[in-house]
């Protein structure tokens, strides 16, 4: 595929020898999956329960139905589907036909949208008829329309994806170095990026991840967040834990009403979250009596996690904590399963594979253990460049193919990073740089904050101003002046202290679930 950066020929070569990378494709590896598995469950989503077999056979369909109407294999397709069966029909048709699908979120709206159709030249476009109350026909009709649109559901005027299976026949060969995925960058500046994933560095990434975390065909994997992003996906998510022969369950959404419904009834051992619907699902365990006793592994990630509530895991939701810190990009950190409980409270994790190198950057510079620096990182499941932008990718890769993550970290000794924030959430009060994720530390720290966003707001005098933005817990209340202090008293600097405080009564979430810095910042 153009607009693809490859890994140079020696660090594949021993990537190749040392069995990180197989001769693989995430296609093959299905009907590998269903011969072992056969009539086992692979997905359950609603009332709907399908085999491995049957989830091999529709894709297979799927993928002839999809060439036999002039889709080629190498082709960009934009998939915008909700937790469903549907949703992994299509991904492994797209797969099996080697049809490269953007993984967009449903929560992605025209903008963004617009945006993957024109820059992956895309010539289809999956979505449901309707979703959580929006109608995907709409949007569809708001963009540049590619040459397909597929709507699972009612199809209004475009053609139904009911329509498309027929007998499967004779699939293209499918390179395991080949493009399989192109995910969405999480990243905060500017459009979403675009990012290759091929076919031998994610299924590593996924196989990898499951060893991590234990995986067998006893697991029942939650899939809560959103399946089209990469922690839910092969996290080890949907892809790790058909690997290991275990069962999928698709929620249609990540509240407790529906989630927890769902574990006691399908008997949930594994699920992944974002810092805020722990605090959510923390809060509800309080009063609600559904029985969560089957779930063993909770996977955070996607945004720091604060001390405290990590803490809170294992005693209020009784299953062990992992800490996940990772980017669509590759570079994946876990606790693991049999860390001591100190590192698993207030560490991101280690890197998942030994190939993974990693450097903690200052100036230039490599910074001893302990020390705060950039991370960059390169390996064999972290991509080389972002698709088809060549003067981002000179200043977002080294000469020597390290991604600079833009994420500020520490590392200790046992090799356990801590995230500190971002190289650029950094605010200039008057030529004073206050450290966001610092900051934001030490407010969660006080007893009425159960969420801080620090974001800087212009000021006439001082260019940028600090502003502690917080969600309270309930019946809570805080001025200004007793935060001032209470941060003063943990003996952080003056002018590091907030200037403004905003009590809001929730923080808005990016499509994923994180907190959505942009958007506080536009409510201030
Ligand atoms: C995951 O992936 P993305 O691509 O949505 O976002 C990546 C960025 C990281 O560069 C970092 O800034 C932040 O999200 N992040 C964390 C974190 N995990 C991700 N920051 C602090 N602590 C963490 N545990 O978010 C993602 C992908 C795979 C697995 C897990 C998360």
């Amino acid at each position: 595929m153009e607009g693809v950066e490859n890994w140079p020929a020696e660090c594949a070569d021993r990537y190749r020898e040392a069995g990180v990378w197989r001769d693989e494709t995430l296609g093959g590896l299905l009907a590998e999956w269903a011969e072992r598995s056969g009539e086992s469950t692979a997905i359950v989503s609603g009332d709907e329960r399908i085999s491995y077999t049957s989830l091999d056979r529709r894709a297979a369909e799927l993928a002839t139905g999809l060439l036999a109407r002039g889709l080629r294999p190498g082709d960009r397709v934009v998939v915008q589907l909700p937790n469903t069966a549907t949703f992994a029909i299509v991904l492994f048709g797209l797969l099996r036909a080697g049809i490269v699908p953007v993984l967009a979120l449903p929560a992605h709206r025209r903008t963004e949208i617009e945006h993957f159709v024109t820059h992956a030249q895309a010539v289809a476009y999956f979505i449901p008829d309707h979703d959580s109350g929006f109608d995907y026909r709409t949007l569809a009709a708001e963009i540049p329309t590619p040459d397909h649109v597929f709507v699972a559901g009612d199809p209004g005027p475009y053609t139904a994806l009911a329509d498309v299976p027929e007998p499967a026949g004779p699939l293209p060969d499918i390179d395991p170095g080949d493009v399989a995925v192109l995910l969405i960058s999480g990243g905060t500046t500017g459009k979403p990026k675009l990012i290759p994933r091929t076919h031998r560095d994610y299924a590593y990434n996924a196989r990898g991840s499951a060893e991590v975390c234990s995986l067998t065909a006893n697991d029942v994997y939650l899939a809560v967040l959103p399946a089209a992003h990469n922690f839910p996906l092969a996290c080890p998510g949907l892809l790790g834990t058909l690997g290991a022969g275990g069962r999928v369950v698709m929620a249609p959404a990540p509240s407790p009403d529906v989630t927890f419904g769902l574990i006691e009834r399908e008997r949930v051992t594994v699920t992944a979250l974002v810092p805020p619907l722990v605090r959510l699902w923390v809060d509800t365990v309080e009063w609600d009596r559904r029985d969560l006793s089957s779930l063993r592994l909770l996977q955070v990630g996607g945004a720091k996690l604060d001390t405290e509530l990590a803490g809170q895991v294992r005693p209020v939701l009784g299953t062990t904590l992992q800490q996940v810190f990772g980017m669509a990009e590759g570079l994946l950190n876990y606790t693991r399963l049999d860390d001591p409980d100190d590192l698993v409270t207030t560490t991101q994790g280690r890197p998942m594979s030994p190939f993974d190198e990693v450097r903690v950057v200052r100036d230039g510079v490599d910074v001893l253990d302990g020390g705060i620096g950039e991370l960059w990182t390169r390996g064999p499941y972290t991509l080389r460049g972002y698709y088809n932008v060549p003067e981002y990718n000179a200043s977002a890769f080294t000469a020597d193919g390290f991604y600079r993550t833009g994420d500020l970290v520490r590392r200790l000794p046992s090799g356990h990073l801590v995230v500190e924030g971002r190289v650029k959430d950094v605010i200039n009060r008057g030529g004073e740089n206050v450290s966001a994720g610092e900051l934001e530390e030490h407010l969660l720290a006080h007893p009425a904050v159960a969420q801080a966003a620090v974001v800087g707001v212009p000021d006439q005098t001082l260019g940028e101003i600090v502003c502690a933005a917080v969600v309270l817990v309930p019946d809570a209340s805080v001025k200004l002046k007793e935060l001032k202090a209470f941060l003063s008293a943990r003996g952080l600097a003056r002018f590091k202290l907030p200037d403004r405080l905003a009590i809001l009564p929730t923080f808005p979430v990016t499509a994923v679930g994180k907190i959505d810095k942009k958007a506080v910042l536009s409510r201030l």
